[in-house]
């Protein structure tokens, strides 16, 4: 990863506040390994695997730009940072939905996070149609001889969420194109048909188990 220095937006001509691109490199290394952590500690209790991946990134410049304008601040406003909190984003995909509550209950667990913020899709799905589970955090990152309480963002979701939103993502790409309106429609029902196999495949999980 590089040590990238981004500049704040309100930087005119000699300002001197910096924007570190590397502290939110570290947020995110700091919780992928909670995540793989987390994940050996619950799949030995429960004979099986609870986390199938892990992925993580920092926004790019652009992206928290645009966030910034989409949240009616302008493009070049500082204060729009301190409401972006997924600058530093995780996610972790798990197999069952009743996985993604205890990882999030793990999560919660340790010290060294403050959980800011839940934000539960899965019992109330976004109009889109979007499950996961957000945890808006603050962990400390200790950097250049300093620490300082970063926010990122753990985005928990099963397989059949993670599928269902990779897909919608690439039609946020599309959007203001009327057959991308006809597909969204149609990807919302199926929003209904991701939680219904989620459902199911927690039953089977449990009776295969009672066999
Ligand atoms: P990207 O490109 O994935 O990073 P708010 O709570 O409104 O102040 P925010 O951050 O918009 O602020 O909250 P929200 O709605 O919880 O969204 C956070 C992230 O969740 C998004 O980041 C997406 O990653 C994901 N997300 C939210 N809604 C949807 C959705 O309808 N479809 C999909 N596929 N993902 C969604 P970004 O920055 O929007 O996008």
């Amino acid at each position: 990863m590089n040590n990238v220095i981004w500049k704040t937006p309100g930087q005119t001509g000699t300002g001197t506040t910096y924007y570190f691109k590397a502290k939110y490199e570290c947020a995110v290394r700091i919780l992928l390994a909670k995540l793989e952590v987390i994940n050996a500690e619950l799949s030995i209790g429960l004979g099986r695997r609870v986390i199938s991946s892990t992925s993580g990134r920092v926004k790019t410049w652009e992206s928290i730009q645009a966030k910034a304008v989409k949240k009616g601040y302008g493009k070049a406003d500082e204060k729009a940072l301190e409401h972006i909190c997924d600058i530093a984003g995780v996610r972790a995909v798990c197999a069952f939905m009743d996985d993604v509550y205890l990882v999030a209950n793990a999560l919660k667990a340790h010290h060294d996070l403050r959980v800011i913020k839940v934000k539960d899709y899965l019992k109330y799905p976004k109009s889109s149609g979007y499950r996961s589970l957000h945890l808006i955090v603050e962990l400390p990152v200790y950097y250049q001889g300093g620490a300082e309480w970063m926010r990122a963002e753990i985005q928990l979701r099963t397989s059949a969420m993670d599928f269902w939103a990779n897909l919608d993502h690439q039609l946020r790409y599309k959007r203001g194109k009327q057959e991308a309106v006809l597909i969204g429609e149609e990807l919302k029902e199926y929003s209904a048909v991701v939680a219904g196999l989620d459902e199911k495949m927690m039953e089977l999980r449990d009776r295969i188990a009672a066999i």
